[in-house]
């Protein structure tokens, strides 16, 4: 059979994108802005304690992933979005964000016991939760797919020129698979309009990420496709709003898609069924009394002069919403047996 021709290298020079987005600066918040963000990623501590005890209890069913340590990830990038034209996207450890974007954390419990009154009417459980209404788009049990979805959702807000932005998380163990790079490509190459959160943990499962990454500073991960990058303090809830406010600078630009790279930590086991054997106690501990995110704000909030009673009462007041929810999510009840064969797609398309 005949040789196929050599194909001729390309005379023509590849178009440079040598334009950089600035280094993002710590976000200057004022005493109020600061204690919202203190207030909501204690909501997510502590509304994911008492879910890890419902999951104790027996209320909870199938998997449950915890955000415990990463709350300042979820609530510093969010604030700096538009509730009103931007989308979010996760995989499945998804309670943060949803929480991050004011979803009712009672329909939030409720959906984690599986009951009707449950965000996805008690069908979806902890890792398949949406809100259309709030342009949540889940809370994605596949590693990986949130990452060509949420490329899609900027597809779409580039297409209906809404001025929305997508935002899509995934973790370092995503960052390895390939639909993310197919994407990467094609959002570049089409200018979409995302920002990409690579939220770095540092373990996929039980495997951590310089075992698993040839390259392990997840930010660079764009290069090939020309897609710029950042990598961000994690655990500093102004770091991330900075960055968040660097990244969507660039995006509204019509620049297309950039990388946050977070630089974050879990707490807890990968799932509440994770025997935790490949890392030690004291790697935990030694991350919680040096980076604690929430900690960290305190002390901001010391220095500022909020009173050790104010935030007492500000933590009894986030107690009474999660107990509040948790009652709520053990005495509504489980979905009318009708809703078997509601939601479910009977068309060919
Ligand atoms: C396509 C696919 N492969 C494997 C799995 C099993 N799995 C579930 S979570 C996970 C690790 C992902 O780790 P990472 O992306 O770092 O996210 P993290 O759990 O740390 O948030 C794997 C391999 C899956 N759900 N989907
Ligand atoms: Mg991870």
């Amino acid at each position: 059979m005949a040789k196929a021709p050599a194909r001729k290298a390309s005379t023509e020079p590849a178009v440079p994108n040598r334009e950089r987005p600035n280094e993002p600066e710590r976000y200057s918040a004022s005493k109020e802005e600061l204690l919202e963000f203190y207030k909501q990623m204690l909501l997510i501590r502590r509304f994911e304690e008492k879910a890890g005890q419902l999951y104790g209890l027996g209320f909870i069913g199938g998997f449950c992933h915890l955000y415990i340590g990463q709350e300042a990830v979820a609530v510093g990038l969010q604030s700096a979005l538009d509730g009103d034209k931007d989308s979010v996207i996760t995989g499945y450890r998804d309670h943060g964000h949803m929480l991050a974007y004011g979803i009712d954390p009672k329909v939030i419990m409720a959906e984690l016991t599986g009951r009707g009154a449950g965000i996805s009417r008690g069908k979806g459980g902890s890792m398949h939760m949406f809100s259309t209404e709030k342009k949540f788009y889940g809370g994605h049990g596949i590693v990986g797919a949130q990452v060509s979805l949420g490329t899609g959702l900027a597809f779409a807000h580039k297409y209906n020129e809404d001025g929305g932005v997508a935002m899509a998380y995934f973790g370092d163990g995503a960052s390895n698979q390939g639909q993310v790079y197919e994407s990467f490509n094609m959002a570049e190459l089409w200018k979409l309009p995302i920002i990409y959160v690579i939220e770095n943990n540092q373990y996929a499962m039980g495997t951590s990420v310089n075992r698993s990454s040839s390259e392990d500073q997840l930010y660079k991960r764009g290069e090939s496709f020309r897609i710029p990058g950042i990598q961000v303090d994690g655990m500093d809830v102004l770091a991330c709003r900075g960055a968040a406010e660097e990244a969507l600078a660039w995006v509204r630009a019509g620049k297309g898609p950039i990388i946050l790279e977070m630089k974050t930590y879990r707490y807890r086991g990968h799932s509440m069924s994770d025997p935790a054997k490949y890392r030690s106690r004291e790697e935990v501990q030694s991350v919680r009394d040096k980076s604690d995110p929430i900690e960290a704000v305190k002390r901001e909030l010391d220095t500022l002069g909020v009173k050790e009673d104010e935030l007492k009462a500000l933590e009894q007041e986030i107690r009474k919403v999660v107990n509040e929810s948790a009652d709520f999510a053990e005495q509504t009840p489980e979905p009318d047996p009708a809703e078997l064969y509601t939601d479910v797609l009977v068309e060919t398309y």
